[in-house]
């Protein structure tokens, strides 16, 4: 009788779901009630290993206890004012989250896509106002098989079929190259009225993929060289994700033990950060730059309603401090290692995954069948059933990214249920 009665809260949701809101996703079929750490239960009480982060939004674990209490005591305080007001604590987390980047001024916002829409915004600004590029003239240099959010401009840049068709007409202006490929960049960058190049140092969507190690410098030398912004996209991978705080300053000697102010071998002119900014909390995002790159953004030319709120700004902080607090970053890169080299002997041993790529605790998988094929889809199924949740990306490949507060016990007993998954599984 539980079960039976369990079993319809399940489908229960999952049709008024499907009865009641637009069918712009396909999730994978678990109804998730509860979060904890790494920990996640779903309405029957099942308990999971969360292994998405919400693509790694969560990075400090689901419903951190000092995240929480940030909010609900600004909850009770004070939750927006607009910026048509100053608050009380906008200052502060301008000062706080500048100084933990390294750069001298930020531009909040909510959504990643809104943050990527304000480096685009501020990159053509700068390019008509200092570089002295004739209006409308401005190009920005992108890369094959981005993702970078979903608003029209957006999607105008993207080469994802199922996320730009149908939606035009597009907005002009991008130039794509193909990812990794510094000839190609070159060759773009020389072209008349590059403004920028804008760039995720890993690509996630894409299937988690790790640039050579010197592209990136050598992309941001490159357009240094040419006046050109560089600008990162560390939506996905910044704030620890990737064992360092944010992917460009991945090949830095630290090895991942500088906190703040990354002693980065690659500085981006405009950084792009969203997600963990606040835990997975709260929508939060930011674009930061230095003040001669920012400094031609006046008012009324750019913001939002619930950009820089007082709630936001505390939670933000509040994440921020977690990452840095437990060693965050230094566990990514620690576990990642540990991670890979387990997943590797998986590899070696069965037919059914190919190789294994990525970085600190963003990787995957990549399965030992056709992209259209349902192989991953249904691996992500037998991996729910062991108590593991992931999710499929670009039909072959499967991306592992648990929270950043695992611990090695529990990253073992990770390795432990996806090996016999996989041992388990028929094709
Ligand atoms: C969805 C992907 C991840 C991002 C980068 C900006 C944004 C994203 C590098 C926009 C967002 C999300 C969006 C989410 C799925 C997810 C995703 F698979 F689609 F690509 F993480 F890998 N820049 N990525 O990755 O941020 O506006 O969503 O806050 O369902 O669209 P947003």
């Amino acid at each position: 009788m539980q079960t039976l009665s369990s079993k319809q809260s399940t489908s229960t949701a999952i049709e008024r779901e499907e009865k009641f809101s637009a069918h712009n996703y396909h999730p994978l079929p678990v109804v998730l009630k509860r979060g904890e750490g790494v920990y996640l239960w779903d309405v029957e009480g099942k308990k999971y290993f969360d292994f998405l982060s919400a693509y790694s939004a969560v990075n400090q674990g689901h419903c951190h206890p000092k995240i929480i209490g940030a909010l609900t005591e600004q909850a009770e305080t004070l939750t927006l004012v607009s910026r048509a007001f100053h608050s009380d604590v906008f200052g502060e987390y301008a000062e706080y989250v500048t100084e933990y980047f390294g750069f001298d001024k930020v531009l909040p916002m909510n959504s990643g896509a809104e943050a990527v829409e304000t480096a685009i915004k501020i990159c053509r600004k700068w390019a008509y106002n200092k570089k002295g590029i004739e209006e409308d003239k401005a190009k920005i240099v992108v890369c094959g098989n981005n993702f970078h959010g979903r608003t029209t401009t957006i999607i105008s840049f993207s080469s994802d079929a199922t996320a730009r068709d149908d939606f035009g007409p597009y907005t002009g202006g991008f130039i794509t190259v193909e990812y990794d490929n510094l000839d190609a960049l070159k060759d773009a960058l020389d072209q008349p009225d590059v403004a920028g190049f804008m760039v995720e140092p890993i690509q996630g969507e894409a299937g988690v993929h790790t640039p050579n190690e010197q592209y990136l410098a050598k992309a941001a030398e490159m357009c240094r060289a040419r006046n050109i912004l560089f600008i990162a996209d560390e939506v996905q991978t910044g704030i620890g994700r990737t064992g360092s705080l944010l992917a460009v300053c991945g090949n830095c000697t630290c090895q991942g033990h500088c906190e703040r102010q990354p002693a980065t071998f690659v500085r981006p002119d405009i950084l792009i950060l969203g997600k963990a900014l606040s835990g997975g909390v709260y929508p939060v995002s930011a674009a930061l730059a230095n003040d001669d790159v920012m400094e031609v953004i006046k008012p009324g030319q750019h913001g939002s309603t619930f950009g820089g709120n007082p709630l936001a700004c505390r939670v933000a902080m509040a994440a921020l401090e977690v990452i840095e607090d437990e060693k965050l970053t230094q566990n990514a890169r620690r576990l990642g290692h540990i991670f890979r080299k387990e997943m590797q002997k998986l590899v070696d041993e069965s037919d059914l995954i190919k190789l294994v790529r990525g970085k600190g605790l963003l990787n995957a998988v990549v399965i030992n069948d056709s992209p259209e094929s349902d192989t991953a889809w249904r691996l992500c199924l037998a991996l729910r059933d062991n108590g593991l949740l992931a999710k499929p990306t670009h039909g072959n490949i499967i991306r592992f990214a648990p929270p950043l507060v695992m611990t090695e016990k529990q990253l073992m007993t990770c390795v432990e249920i996806i090996a016999k998954t996989v041992r388990e599984f028929r094709k």
